[in-house]
């Protein structure tokens, strides 16, 4: 089984303010904090996965070129059996440019933070690690 590739986008607004996403009720991971996206499908080149999550998601939209990658993990997750353990890969893009005003549409919540106040947030697991080489990224 390859690994599950999920992609991750950091949208900064012009104040330095990041948009996280708080998972819906009923989801895996339901009430984390999570940069938004979700699953690259067959055939997607990452970016382009992330601006069709992102409009699904937020109703944004978002030319592929305004993704810069900024960080990765990694971990094996435990599926139920008999369907085997499966690694999952998630990137992480940073953006600034978008369409649109973000709207929860999947029934989640949304909020502007500064970096240093997402620390704070509840976050999924691999979402700390990316949290991590974000502000590496933006100097500390
Ligand atoms: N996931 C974790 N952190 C994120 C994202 C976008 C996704 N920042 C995990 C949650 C799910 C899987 O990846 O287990 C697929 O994401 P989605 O399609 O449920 O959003
Ligand atoms: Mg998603």
């Amino acid at each position: 089984m390859p690994p599950l590739l999920v992609v991750a986008g950091a949208l900064v607004n012009r104040a330095g303010l990041v948009l996280m996403h708080r998972r819906p009720p009923g989801k895996h991971l339901e009430g984390l904090w999570e940069f938004p996206g979700g699953k690259v499908e067959i055939g997607e080149t990452p970016p382009a996965a992330l601006a069709r999550e992102l409009t699904e998601e937020l109703g944004v939209s978002i030319c592929d070129s305004a993704f810069q990658p900024c960080g990765f993990a990694h971990e094996m997750r435990d599926f139920s059996p008999p369907q085997p353990p499966r690694g999952i890969v998630l990137l992480l893009y940073s953006c600034r440019i978008w369409t649109g005003i973000p709207a929860p549409l999947e029934g989640g919540e949304l909020g502007w933070f500064a970096i240093r106040q997402i620390e704070s947030l509840e976050l999924a697991p691999l979402d700390r690690v990316l949290l991590g080489q974000l502000r590496a990224g933006f100097g500390g």
